[in-house]
C-alpha cells in the first residue's frame, strides 16, 4: 500500500507506539533509522523520551513537519498523564488519540480517554489493542483522511465503538 499521508507515533516508554507499528502494518516492513526516530513505511515511531522529557520537544516538532498525522497514545494500563494539557494544538497536523491495550485487564478505557481530551481538545480518539486488532483499521482510515472535516465524516459513517470524536 502505498500512501502520500504519514503518521508520526508519540507517547511515553512502553506506550505501546513499536508494537502498534508492528500490527498497523502487519509485515515485515524495513525500518530506516535516523538517530532515536524510525521510518517503516507510512509511520514514524519516536522513543518515549521525546514525549516524557520536554527538553525533545523540539525534536518531535521538528519531525512533526515530515507528516500529515500526529498519534497520540495513551496507555489505558497506566495513570499516568505524560502529555502537557493542549500538546496537539502546538502541531498544525491533523491529531489523532490513540487508547492503548484495551484488552489488558488493568486497562481503564474511560481514564485513558478523559486524559486524551486534554491533549486534542476537538479530534477522533480511537481505543485500540495491538493484541486483539481492534481500533487497527479506524487508524489507517483516519491516517487516510485529509483534514478534520474528511475525519469528522467518517467518524459519523461508521458504526464501530473503537472511534469517538470531541
Ligand atoms: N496487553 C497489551 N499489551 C501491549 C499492547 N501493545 C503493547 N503492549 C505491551 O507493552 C509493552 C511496551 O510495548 P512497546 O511497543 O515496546 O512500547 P513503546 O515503548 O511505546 O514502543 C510490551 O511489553 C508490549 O507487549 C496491547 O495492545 N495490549
Ligand atoms: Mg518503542
Amino acid at each position: 500500500m502505498s500512501r502520500k499521508n504519514r503518521a508520526m507515533l508519540v507517547g511515553s516508554i512502553g506506550a505501546g507506539k513499536s508494537t502498534l507499528t508492528n500490527a498497523l502494518l502487519g509485515r515485515k516492513v524495513d525500518a530506516v533509522k535516523t538517530q532515536a526516530l524510525v521510518y517503516r513505511d507510512w509511520i514514524v515511531d519516536t522513543p518515549g523520551e521525546y514525549t516524557e522529557n520536554p527538553f525533545f520537544y523540539k525534536n518531535i516538532m521538528a519531525t512533526a513537519l515530515e507528516v500529515t498525522h500526529v498519534l497520540f497514545m495513551q496507555d489505558a494500563t497506566k495513570r499516568k498523564m505524560i502529555f502537557p494539557p493542549g500538546f496537539s494544538t502546538g502541531f498544525n497536523k491533523l491529531p489523532i488519540g490513540v487508547v492503548t491495550k484495551s484488552d489488558s485487564e488493568k486497562a481503564d478505557v474511560e481514564a485513558a480517554i478523559a486524559q486524551l481530551r486534554k491533549v486534542i481538545p476537538n479530534g477522533p480518539i480511537v481505543v485500540t489493542s495491538s493484541f486483539t486488532g481492534k481500533g487497527l483499521q479506524e487508524i489507517r482510515d483516519l491516517v487516510n483522511c485529509n483534514s478534520m472535516e474528511e475525519i469528522e465524516e467518517y467518524v459519523s459513517a461508521i458504526t464501530e465503538e473503537s472511534v469517538i470524536f470531541i
